[in-house]
Formats: structure tokens, sequence, C-alpha cells
């Protein structure tokens, strides 16, 4: 049985649980207990706030775990990313009061920052030759210029939207985050790691398929080849013989960003019902 560590509540929980069931991986509708067996897949989830979660896959209290990437620069455990899973997407950055004159990143030079994440700011400082006292507090960190108990924050941003409500300015961007898969450093035995394998390969598919629509149309064969030259498909689309003989059904997969835009080149080019069906999955 794979453990995998998981947020208990908060901003990675829904997005794991359905990243977890995408993949086909079923657990109890409720969770009694901080330790979850999967229904019909050879894993167990354990539950824990995300701060615990890089300790708990570096000390092998669980196998592997999703967490954020902020959490894993910031606990700098011996764990290694083996998969990004894309969602819970936000920066680190280094925020500033608005009606401040920023001159470049030596602005901080002996300046007070507030911050959550204070390795992966001194980290930053130091590669940039910057002294700066850093103060860290845990929570609403946006609060302490106003407040007076800082001169700028180091943060995670996502819309901004805290940012502007606190009258700061986003002026150095130190890192990229986003929801990832990590393991320890250790091999884990054959058959745990076989059912890691197979979950890498699950969540794979389920990202693979993110964004993708399976379309469907007829289309007269003489209008054949300018339809298949409009369609930017993952490799060349399928073509399908149709009663009608001066007809084919035309099969291929595009992203849904570009469905409005082929879709009327598509109809010009002479194609006709065009169908556009969800992806659950795609297995390489
Ligand atoms: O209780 P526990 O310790 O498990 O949870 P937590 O309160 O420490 O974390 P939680 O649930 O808030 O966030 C979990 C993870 O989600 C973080 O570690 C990040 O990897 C990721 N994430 C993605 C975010 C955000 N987006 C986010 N916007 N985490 C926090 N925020 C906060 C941020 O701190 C700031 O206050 O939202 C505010 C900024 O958002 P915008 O949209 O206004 O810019
Ligand atoms: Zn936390």
């Amino acid at each position: 049985m794979l453990r995998i560590a998981v947020q208990s509540k908060g901003r990675l929980y829904d997005e794991t649980m359905e990243l977890l069931a995408q993949a086909g991986i079923k657990f109890p509708a409720v969770k009694r207990t901080l330790l979850v067996p999967s229904r019909n897949f050879p894993v167990e989830i354990l539950y824990l706030r995300d701060d615990d979660i890089p300790d708990s896959v570096a000390t092998g209290t669980a196998d592997v775990g999703i967490v954020g990437m902020n959490e894993v620069l910031e606990k700098c455990q011996r764990v290694k990313v083996l998969h990004q899973l894309g969602y819970s997407r936000c920066r680190l950055s280094l925020a500033i009061p608005r009606d401040v004159a920023y001159d470049g990143v030596k602005w901080f030079e002996g300046k007070k920052i507030a911050t959550s994440y204070p390795r992966i700011l001194k980290d930053f400082l130091m590669r940039n030759g910057i002294n700066a006292d850093i103060h860290v507090i845990n929570g609403s960190v946006e609060i302490a210029p106003g407040i007076g108990l800082a001169d700028g924050i180091f943060d995670i941003v996502s819309s901004g939207g805290t940012l502007v409500s606190n009258n700061l300015v986003e002026v150095e961007k130190v890192v990229d985050s986003q929801a990832v898969l990590i393991g320890g450093d250790c091999q884990l035995p054959d058959e745990k790691q076989k059912v890691l394998n197979e979950l890498i390969f699950r969540f794979k598919a389920v990202k693979d398929a993110d964004g993708k629509k399976y379309l469907l149309m007829n289309v007269p064969r003489e209008k054949l080849d300018e339809v298949v030259a409009i369609l930017p498909g993952i490799k060349s689309p399928t073509i399908l013989p149709l009663a009608d003989e001066n007809w084919c059904s035309v099969h291929s997969v595009i992203e849904e960003a570009n469905f409005w835009d082929v879709a009327t080149r598509l109809k010009e080019a002479g194609a006709e019902g065009i169908l556009v069906l969800d992806i659950m999955k795609m297995v390489p």
C-alpha cells in the first residue's frame, strides 16, 4: 500500500481529491480518520497540514506527498519532485507600499521584510548581495507594512488582489509555484514503486486531457484537404467513410481554447454536423 500525504483542508485539498478521482482512485465519501485507504487502488491517504508534508515524506512517514512547490523549497527537506501537477499555481514575490519609489532590488538594503517564507527569502537576498531584516510572521503578512511592522513583504501572490487591497505593489517575483508530487530519497520497495509508476501514469493521462476536446464532423470528400489543413490535431485526423460515399467523417483532438476559431473556419470550409465531446483521459 503506497501512502500519499495530502493537505487535510485548504487550497490544495479539493483539486488534489479531484485529481485522484479523475485518476480512477476512489475513497470513502466521509473522511473519519487521518489515514484513509482507497476502495479500489493500493494507496492510502495520510491527511496532514501542508507545512508537514515535505517532512513526512523525507522521514518516510509517507511514501509520497502532494504539496505546493513553495513549501518544498521552504522546508528544504530531502525530497525530490516526481511530477508537476499544474494546479494551485502562484508565485512568491516581494511587494512594497504603492506610494514608495522603487529603484530595483537594492531598495531592500537595510529594510525590514515580513514573510512566512524566511528560507527562500534569505536565499534570494544572499544571491543579490542584500542585507535586510527578515521578520517572520505566520498569516496576514500583507498587513505588516500598513501597521508599521515592516517596509515590505515577501508572500504568495496569485491574482494580486490581496496586494491591491492592502495598497501594495509587487516589485520582484522570486519563484513560481504549483502543486507537485514529491518522493523521498530512498528507493521504494518494488511493489510500492509499481503502484507509484501507475499513479504517475494516470496523473499524466488526466493532465494531457485537460483543456482538450474531441471533435467529429461530416465533410464532403471534395472538401477534405481544405478541412484537414485547418485541424491543428495532435497527429493526423482520423477519416472514416460514410454510407453516402461523397461524404466522410473526420475526427480530431483540439485545444478547447481554439474551438470557436477552428469551428468557424471548418464550417466555412464545408464541414457539417460538428460535434464536440469531452475527453476524460488521454493515454499516449
Ligand atoms: O492549514 P494548512 O497549513 O494546511 O494550510 P495553509 O493555510 O498553510 O495553506 P493554504 O491552504 O492557504 O494554501 C496551500 C497552498 O496553496 C500554498 O502553499 C500554495 O502552494 C497554494 N496557493 C495557491 C496559495 C495561493 N494560491 C494563494 N493565493 N496559497 C495562499 N494564497 C494566499 C496568499 O497567502 C495571499 O494571502 O492568498 C493571498 C493572495 O492571493 P491573491 O489571489 O489575492 O493574490
Ligand atoms: Zn500551511
